[in-house]
């Protein structure tokens, strides 16, 4: 075979037949646009969990925008207030004496951190790739000349970012993606026809100062530090062709007629921990470069493949045949939602699920940091909220579809912030509120930082609470009892000691509460809001059952049933609704976007059918709170309305997210973008298909756990399939439905665990047979024949 024709064939084998062009039926969920990004907000974002970059897909500039999630303004630092203390009595006594607004001003004044706003998440720099030829001056994007079949996508089945087009009869084809195993950013260059590819290839950064070298022919480094003081970092590219030249061209690197290229880029900072920036940036990149030596792309693209398909490939989800809407670009598709609803593109959502599991994997890996507002991608210099973790949604609602869509590994760097956090909190425990135990408020961010900050919306005292659910949820997902012994319990104990310390009785009815605070974010400074209440009560409820589970700390599980006794319960206001505060103030179709006296509906599981008073005054305040307004507040209101049975609401919630709060590479927005939106909406669809909370003995945390089936299937999703969702006791459960009901169900998990099965009013108790699977039909009958001690038939309820 001739060489040309062998490298054409190889080159398609590669790429698979169909590019450019429609996919095949099996091909895996991708998101595509037939032009490139006119701006940031429409790249496709890659990451590995610690660099994350997005693709521009220029055709004659690449520009691929990368970050690296330590890289932030700041310093260590302690943002505890040493003189809060001394005002804390008074601005309890000014609280407790309906003096709200002079309370504020002096916690404004005196109780805020030092200082009272926290550090910013930084972008890093951009790899351009100019494929200009050097005489000529041509701009970028589709204004190349002669560009025919232009492609750009984001494959999620490979977390592959693809450009493809064919320029003067020549096909060129461009991959990037992010390895976690190789830590390390892959951009690999190919084209049908030999010694096709040129491109210089420069490396900048937006922070002043920093300069780029190309220390030899094959390398770029570029360094800087974000301020005096501040983190330093650097960025190493390595580029390996086939064929051609590569030379030096100033601080940036030429290739010439080139078959293939490969370039690998590390990055890193000097950040080493909160408490420490002594990492050295350029050995850290050289280690990583070295590691990789000279392994072919190939070698770093399965190693990349395995450990990403292994998280991936967990979740399937279907809402029918996609084929035809697939053959759309992915903006067209959200342009026809916007425009005409989701009738127009009814699989849509099973896209954009997939795509939070994907930005999930993407921004959130074991030893990096947590998926912050925009998960681990932000070109700008001073983002919006700083690119924070903020605690008093945002940050937990990014790790809602760990645990249930099948991702449990990626909660490992929230855990880890959960570490630090009880170690910055526990200062600013003993100097702003004088006692043990560990505090966080509203938000955090790499330094740490617990103490309250920007206002009074700041003084809210339960963040970590709020945090410390997830650790009991992953110990109810996975039942990892050393998890639970050696990372939950210490930390979930310590944040239990802050509130049994600080708490303090409510002048008037005799309640234990918290004071100062503030129910997000409305109203004035408060005591014991209603959200508060519910997070201390799920906190103090499962730090005892942890102990009790771990057979240790009766007496301190003592204390906490004791104080739990006297929290304030969720209390019906004079509409029936849910109080917000301890007061019944509420005013009436209040539709703030957070929904924080909720809580204990979901998140948290406390609201539930077995109050029948509180599970219908907790509807009324979800009805009158209405419509979302930013994208998170949509994406909570479905799991919301999920939990309460409700699939057409939370459809419809989900609707608008579309049409209102959506970018045209599916990002979520805010105002700006923010990826909490994109996190909490593939939780809320999760929840609207399947339902683990319930346990079929209340109280008592070691009860079995009652799977619902379907439990909100909106009335547009007829047929579907999803396999590998997650529910708590361990088990993992595949659906399938048709005509709007339940086909069969699969249940997978260790054999002999039990679950209660519900669908409908249909119920049963069921045990994994010594396969640890079973599979039920409509009627919850098995369909499978297991042993005979195994069987069970379904009960109404
Ligand atoms: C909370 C929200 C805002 C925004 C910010 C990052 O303060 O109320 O809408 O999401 O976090």
């Amino acid at each position: 075979m001739p060489a040309l024709r062998a490298r054409a064939c190889l080159f398609l084998a590669l790429a698979g037949s169909a590019w450019p062009g429609a996919r095949a039926a099996d091909a895996s969920p991708r998101l595509w646009f037939a032009q490139p990004a006119a701006k940031w907000t429409d790249a496709l974002p890659v990451g590995n969990g610690r660099l994350g970059a997005m693709v521009f897909g220029r055709v004659d500039a690449e520009r691929i925008q990368f970050n690296e999630d330590t890289l932030w303004t700041g310093h260590p630092h302690d943002y505890a207030r040493p003189d809060a203390l001394a005002y804390l009595p008074r601005i309890r006594q000014l609280i407790a004496d309906g003096k709200p607004d002079e309370a504020g001003k002096l916690a404004k004044e005196h109780f805020l951190g030092d200082p009272p706003r926290q550090k910013a998440y930084q972008p890093f720099g951009d790899l351009r790739l100019d494929f200009t030829p050097p005489d000529n001056s041509g701009s970028a994007a589709s204004a190349a000349p002669g560009v025919a079949n232009y492609r750009r996508e984001l494959d999620l089945g490979t977390a592959t970012a693809v450009v493809a087009y064919n320029q003067a009869g020549v096909t060129f084809r461009r991959e990037v993606f992010a390895s976690f195993p190789d830590n390390v950013i892959v951009v690999h260059l190919t084209a049908d026809h030999p010694r096709a590819i040129n491109v210089r290839i420069g490396m900048d950064s937006p922070h002043l100062g920093s300069t780029t070298v190309a220390p030899d022919d094959r390398t770029l480094i570029l360094r800087g530090q974000v301020e005096a003081g501040g983190l330093r970092f650097e960025s190493r590219m390595l580029a390996r062709i086939s064929g051609g030249n590569i030379r030096r061209d100033g601080n940036a690197l030429r290739i010439t007629g080139a078959d293939s290229a490969t370039l690998v880029l590390a990055a890193a900072t000097s950040f080493k921990s909160f408490q420490d920036t002594s990492a050295d940036p350029d050995a850290r990149c050289r280690t990583t470069l070295d590691r990789i030596g000279d392994r072919t792309e190939a070698s770093l693209r399965s190693a990349q493949l395995a450990d990403y398909q292994r998280l991936f490939r967990r979740v399937s989800f279907s809402l029918g045949d996609d084929s035809s809407a697939d053959s759309v670009p992915t903006d067209q598709r959200l342009d026809r939602v916007k425009r005409g609803g989701l009738a127009e593109d009814p699989t849509l959502p099973a896209l954009y699920f997939q795509y939070g599991r994907y930005l999930l994997i993407a921004s959130s890996r074991a030893g990096g940091q947590p998926a912050n507002l925009q998960g681990i991608w932000n070109e700008q210099l001073d983002p919006p909220w700083e690119s924070k973790w903020t605690t008093n949604i945002n940050l937990e609602m990014n790790y809602w579809p760990a645990e249930v869509t099948n991702l449990t590994e990626c909660t490992a760097p929230l855990f880890d912030l959960i570490d630090d956090l009880a170690v910055s909190g526990h200062r600013t425990a003993r100097v702003q509120y004088g006692v043990g135990g560990w505090v966080l408020h509203h938000n955090t961010d790499l330094w740490r930082g617990t103490a309250p900050i920007n206002g009074i919306d700041g003084v809210w005292p339960t963040g970590g609470a709020w945090l410390c659910q997830h650790l009991w949820e992953h110990w109810l997902f996975t039942g990892d009892r050393t998890f639970l012994a050696q990372r939950a319990y210490p930390v979930m104990k310590s944040a239990a000691e802050f509130f049994l310390e600080d708490l303090i009785k409510d002048p008037k009815t005799g309640w234990l509460v918290t004071s100062p605070s503030y129910s997000p974010e409305q109203g004035t400074l408060t005591a014991g809001p209603t959200m508060d209440n519910q997070l201390i009560r799920a906190l103090f409820e499962h730090t005892r059952a942890a102990a009790g589970l771990l057979g240790i700390d009766p007496d301190f599980a003592g204390r906490l049933a004791a104080a739990q006794a006297q929290l304030p319960p969720n209390q019906v206001g004079k509409y029936g609704q849910l109080q917000e505060w301890l007061a019944d103030v509420d005013r009436p179709h209040n539709a703030h976007r957070h929904m924080s006296p909720l809580w204990a509906l979901f998140p948290g599981d406390d609201i539930n059918p077995s109050d029948p008073r509180i599970f219908a005054a907790a509807k009324k305040l979800l009805t009158w709170r209405g419509d979302g307004s930013t994208g998170w507040s949509y994406a909570w209101r479905i799991a919301l309305w999920a939990r309460v049975d409700d699939g057409d609401v939370a459809y419809h919630q989900l609707e608008l997210l579309y049409r209102r709060k959506t970018l045209p590479n599916l990002f979520d927005l805010c105002g700006p973008f923010q990826i909490d939106g994109n996190f909490g909406t593939t939780a809320g669809i999760a929840e609207m298909l399947l339902q683990s909370q319930s346990r079929t003995e209340r109280g008592d945390s070691a009860g079995i756990p009652v799977i619902q089936l379907l439990p909100a299937l909106p009335h547009a999703w007829t047929d579907g399939a999803i396999t590998g969702l997650r529910a708590r006791g361990g088990f993992e459960v595949d659906e399938r439905w048709h005509a709007g009901a339940l086909v069969s169900a699969t249940i997978r998990g260790t054999p002999g665990a039990a679950c209660q099965m519900r669908y409908g009013t249909l119920t049963t108790t069921v045990r994994l047979p010594a396969a640890g699977r079973l599979v039920l039909g409509p009627a919850l009958a098995a369909a499978s024949v297991p042993p005979a001690a195994d069987r069970s038939t379904a009960t109404e309820r």
